[in-house]
C-alpha cells in the first residue's frame, strides 16, 4: 500500500490496496492508521456497487441508518445516503444544496458521525468541488489562553443552519426539526483513537450554551475563519470512481457550488456512526 500526500494540511491518496478484494485484517489496519494520520483518504478509480461499499464501509465500524435525514436514503439502502442534484421520483432532490457550509457530519444529532465515505458515480465537466480542513491543526494553532477558553465551551448545533434548508419541502423541514432539536456538544473533543483534540465548532454552530447569540457570533465567526484559513484546507477535485472517506472528528467539509447546475452530480455516502453525545437545549436567546 502506497499513500500520497495530497495537500500540507491533510489529505492522502492510497494505492495499492484492493478495497473490493477480501481485505486482511493488516490492510485494514494499514488504512485505518493512514486515515488517522492524514485525516482524508482518497482511493481513486472504483467501480463500487452498493453493497461493495457497504461492505467496505462496515470493516471500519457500524455505520448509521441515517435516521436523521430519511428523505435522502438510496431505495433499499438505509445505510446509503444520496448526495444529488437529480431530482428523485420527479420531485427536486432534497440533498440537492447539501454540505454548502463548513460542517461536520450529523453535528446536529445525538450521535454526530465518526467518518464518512462519500463515492462519486457522476460529476459535472468542471467544478463541484469539496474542501476539508484539519481541525486538530486549528485546535493546535490557538493560543494557551484561547485554547482553555474554548475548552469549556459546548457547541449548540441547529439543524436549521444547514445549507439550503429554506429551499427544502417545509413538510420535511417540520418532520426532520422534529427528529432533530438544537443540540450541545463539547467545542473541544478528543479524539478516541488517536488522542488527538480538535476544535468542534462550524457555520451550524448557532451560539454557546449558556452565552447569547450575540456574545457567541463573533467567537464563532473567529474559530470557522481560523479553521478553514486556505492553508489548513485540501481541496478535492472529483473524479468518477474517487471514494473519499473523512474523519468528522478531526475535519470539517464544504461542497462547493461552483458549477452548472443542470450538470448531474452524483454521489453516495455511507457513514459511520459515532459515540452518543450531547444534551438537548432550548433555542438560542438573541
Ligand atoms: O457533496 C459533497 O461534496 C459533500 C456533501 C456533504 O456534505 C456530505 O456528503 O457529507
Ligand atoms: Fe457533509
Amino acid at each position: 500500500m502506497e499513500t500520497n500526500r495530497l495537500s500540507h494540511a491533510l489529505g492522502a491518496e492510497i494505492y495499492g490496496v484492493n478495497i473490493v478484494g477480501d481485505l486482511s485484517n493488516s490492510e485494514v489496519e494499514a488504512i485505518h492508521d493512514a486515515w488517522r494520520e492524514h485525516h482524508v483518504i482518497v482511493f481513486r478509480g472504483l467501480e463500487l456497487t452498493p453493497a461493495q461499499h457497504i461492505a467496505f464501509s462496515l470493516r471500519f465500524g457500524a455505520l448509521d441508518d441515517h435516521a436523521a435525514t430519511p428523505h435522502e436514503r438510496l431505495d433499499g439502502h438505509p445505510e446509503l445516503l444520496e448526495v444529488t442534484n437529480k431530482p428523485k421520483k420527479g420531485q427536486p432532490s432534497q440533498s440537492r444544496n447539501a454540505g454548502r457550509n463548513w460542517h461536520s457530519d450529523y453535528s446536529y444529532t445525538g450521535r454526530p458521525a465518526a467518518a464518512s465515505m462519500l463515492y462519486c458515480t457522476e460529476k459535472p465537466p468542471v467544478g463541484g468541488d469539496t474542501m476539508f480542513c484539519n481541525m486538530a491543526r486549528a485546535y493546535d494553532d490557538l493560543s494557551d489562553k484561547m485554547k482553555s477558553v474554548v475548552d469549556d465551551f459546548q457547541s449548540v448545533y441547529d439543524f436549521t443552519l444547514v445549507s439550503g434548508a429554506a429551499k427544502r419541502d417545509p413538510a420535511k423541514m417540520v418532520e426532520l426539526l422534529k427528529v432533530n432539536p438544537p443540540i450541545a456538544h463539547p467545542c473541544v473533543r478528543t479524539h478516541p483513537d488517536s488522542g488527538v483534540k480538535a476544535l468542534y465548532v462550524s457555520e451550524r454552530t448557532s451560539h454557546f450554551d449558556g452565552m447569547s447569540r450575540a456574545e457567541s457570533a463573533p467567537i464563532i465567526d473567529y474559530l470557522c475563519r481560523h479553521a478553514t484559513r486556505p492553508e489548513n484546507v485540501y481541496r478535492h477535485q472529483w473524479r468518477v470512481g474517487d471514494l473519499v472517506s473523512w474523519d468528522n472528528r478531526t475535519t470539517m467539509h464544504l461542497a462547493l457550488g461552483d458549477f452548472d447546475p443542470s450538470q448531474p452530480r452524483h454521489m453516495l455516502r455511507t457513514t459511520l456512526q459515532g459515540q452518543k453525545s450531547g444534551y438537548v437545549v432550548p433555542p438560542a436567546e438573541p
